[in-house]
């Protein structure tokens, strides 16, 4: 019914993801902030949330999501963010690259190889695109290296290989980690290390690079995603700085909905 409120025709839902999301933390702080009384985030996974994406659009019924960039999603359908005159959400966001304390002494070629990885959304959302596509992440993450080279090559040139030294990275598992830790991992095997991809929470991958159990993690999402967790840990890891810029959180709806802004949420 095109007369129904936004909030009747979604159950004043929201279709949320993982609880220790930093998209999930900031969208309970909209909630308040925007007043949205009555209003829910359900929580679920990523792939719980573009089940549920997938199935509205495809109905072109209304849905609103918590969403982030770079992501597949926005390659298979016509999506925006909604405005955020708050800020809530924070503007641009960068991924950085945090390392335990005494990394660098202790692998100084992964540690040079997570210093000088960097790469772009678009590179991201290619892999998620294959591996939604039906590719294996390894063999998305192995096509796109073997792609991008040259890219490749400025992370590894003239770094001295190991001999099978052990890594752990960990990781959660968003498509777009997924992502990124295929890429990294099979870079710092080509480099001569065995490397092992630990799946954890939100939370276990702050606190494993802090306590030394994990090496690395090249998820940190700042300035405005992982706020708590950096603040939480800080002093207890290295922030090896940005490896993505132009990256982005927020509530996502289909381009078909009339609707613009959070604020029109309250309407
Ligand atoms: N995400 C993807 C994560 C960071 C990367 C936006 C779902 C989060 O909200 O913590």
């Amino acid at each position: 019914d095109g007369d129904a409120s936004i909030g009747a025709q979604v159950n004043y839902q929201i279709t949320g993801i993982d609880p220790g999301a930093g998209l999930m933390r900031a969208t309970d702080r909209v909630l308040e902030e925007y007043e949205l009384d009555g209003w829910r985030v359900q929580t679920g996974s990523g792939p719980a949330m573009t089940a549920a994406l997938t199935r509205a659009y495809n109905n072109e019924e209304p849905i609103i999501v918590t969403g982030w960039t770079p992501h597949w999603k926005f390659s298979k359908f016509d999506l925006k963010y909604l405005d955020d005159p708050k800020g809530i959400y924070g503007d641009e966001e960068f991924v950085h690259t945090i390392v335990r304390l005494g990394l660098k002494d202790d692998h100084p070629a992964a540690y040079e190889v997570l210093d000088r990885f960097a790469w772009t959304p678009d590179d991201m959302a290619s892999i998620m695109v294959m591996v939604e596509d039906g590719m294996q992440p390894t063999e998305a993450a192995a096509s796109w290296i073997a792609d991008n080279a040259e890219t490749v090559a400025t992370w590894t040139e003239g770094v001295e290989a190991v001999d099978g030294d052990r890594l752990t990275l960990a990781y959660v598992a968003w498509d777009s980690e997924i992502a990124s830790n295929n890429v990294i991992a099979q870079v710092l095997e080509t480099v001569g290390y065995d490397v092992t991809l630990r799946q954890v929470e939100p939370g276990p991958m702050w606190a494993g690079v802090a306590d030394g159990s994990a090496d690395a993690m090249v998820a940190a999402w700042l300035p405005t995603t992982h706020a708590d967790y950096y603040s939480e840990f800080e002093g207890r890891f290295e922030d090896l700085g940005v490896n993505m810029v132009g990256t982005r959180i927020g509530l996502v709806v289909p381009a078909y909905m009339d609707i613009d802004s959070i604020e029109d949420l309250n309407s």
